[in-house]
């Protein structure tokens, strides 16, 4: 089983962004895995701007642990990339938003890596759909986590259903 925070063990997630500027989005996924106990690591790490750290990073994270890393990055986001190709652990991009191109242009190299080299992809800021299939890999052989997972799906069904007696109470109030 996978250990929790508080326990101080080795973080089986890595969080790494290009840029403190994509820490609000990213941070997101830190949450997402702390409510599931997991235990992670943020960084920031760029690609272009630190590529000696990231290839240190990326190819000593089986050695310290890691099963799964997390990488967002705006603009020509070749980070996750880049990662992915100096291990051969799963990666799961995020392509970060900006203003230029509002994140179209990191989905695009994020999600169009060439065949050999696979980074999953989810969508522009998603950080937390990643964090999520991180849980979802991780609970392949945590049978405690496979069950906080489906606690989790029962409760976003539960959200989604008392939604149409808040449309409704809205709809009422107008009339
Ligand atoms: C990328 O460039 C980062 O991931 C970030 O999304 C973007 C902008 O970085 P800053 O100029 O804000 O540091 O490397």
């Amino acid at each position: 089983m996978i250990k929790k925070n508080s326990e101080k063990t080795a973080p089986a997630v890595g969080i790494i962004m290009g840029s403190d500027s994509d820490f609000d989005i990213m941070k997101e996924a830190s949450l997402i895995l702390d409510g599931f106990g997991i235990c992670s690591e943020i960084s920031v790490i760029s690609a272009h701007r630190t590529p000696h750290d990231l290839e240190v990073y990326a190819s000593s994270a089986i050695e310290r642990g890691l099963k799964i890393i997390i990488a967002g990055a705006g603009g020509a986001a070749h980070l996750p990339g880049v990662t992915a190709a100096l291990t051969v652990l799963p990666v799961i991009g995020v392509p970060i938003f900006s203003k230029k191109l509002s994140g179209e242009d990191a989905l695009y190299s994020i999600v169009q890596m060439p065949a050999g080299i696979p980074v999953a992809t989810v969508g522009i800021d998603n950080a937390r759909n990643a964090a999520l299939l991180a849980v979802q890999i991780l609970a392949l052989s945590d049978a405690p986590l496979m069950e906080a997972l489906v606690a989790y799906r029962k409760k976003l069904a539960e959200e989604s259903r008392q939604k149409t007696g808040k449309i409704r109470e809205k709809l009422h109030a107008k009339s």
